[in-house]
């Protein structure tokens, strides 16, 4: 009996020992710090960058070529062809300076063929439009000329924005292009033509701090650009906006 009484104390103590453990004070226990919000994820960035006044994003990291098959009447299969697949696939890709991605090239009446490493690259833009067709070059896969042709090319930034609100995406491009926004395809063109500022929109929401933002821009033949622009319900262009590139993951 009394051993058993001693042994009801010692679950006694323990409760308290275990109620004082519960609170942040016991000694010893682990302490895990909560992140802070939206920061955590991208611990190394270059940037803030300001868009214009006009709203443009002039400031992204860049991979291409991608190989575009094909031409406008037969449909140019880049535009359909996932060339982030092995690296989580473009919806949920996240891009870092000097990131390597593969890019593959068959033998074909545009280019020879071949595989290389291809890097994210800075680009910081003097002019709304990104020219696709100047930044662009890879003579090792047998491209020579320029613009390159048959091509397909990724475009990524940070967007911040220091309130959550619900604006549009407006996207110029020469000549199809895809858009995700936080790892959300908000839509895309399998289209030809030039460039016109805002010629393409959709309705989306910038949550508060940092919104990862992907753009696919291919081409068959001629320009090879894109500019893109958010507006606000009014739309007019939201130029509180700023802009980090990610040095790695
Ligand atoms: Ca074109």
């Amino acid at each position: 009996m009394r051993s058993g009484a001693n042994c009801w104390m010692m679950v006694g103590v323990m409760a308290v020992l275990l109620w004082a453990c519960g609170s942040a004070t016991c000694p010893g226990a682990p302490v895990t710090n909560a992140a802070a919000p939206g920061a955590s994820a991208y611990p190394n960035t270059l940037g803030p960058y300001a868009v214009t006044a006009k709203g443009f994003i002039l400031n992204w990291l860049i991979v291409g070529p991608f190989p575009n098959i094909g031409n406008r009447v037969d449909g140019c299969k880049g535009w359909g062809t996932d060339f982030l697949q092995a690296y989580g696939g473009e919806a949920a890709f996240m891009a870092w300076k000097d990131r390597e991605v593969k890019t593959i090239f068959a033998e074909s009446d545009y280019w020879l063929g071949g595989e290389a490493k291809l890097k994210w690259f800075v680009h910081a833009s003097t002019a709304d439009l990104i020219d696709l067709g100047k930044l662009i070059d890879y003579p090792a896969l047998g491209i020579t000329f320029k613009p390159i042709q048959y091509a397909s090319a990724y475009a990524f930034c940070l967007v911040e924005s220091p309130v959550e609100r619900t604006v549009t995406i407006a996207i110029g491009a020469d000549d199809d292009y895809k858009v995700w926004l936080n790892h959300a395809l908000l839509g895309g063109q399998p289209v030809f033509g030039a460039c016109v500022v805002d010629k393409y929109t959709h309705a989306t929401i910038l949550k508060k701090g940092l919104n990862p933002l992907l753009l696919k821009c291919g081409t068959d033949s001629g320009g090879w650009d894109f500019c893109v622009r958010f507006l606000d319900a009014d739309k007019k262009p939201v130029a509180d906006l700023r802009i980090f590139l990610p040095e790695r993951e």
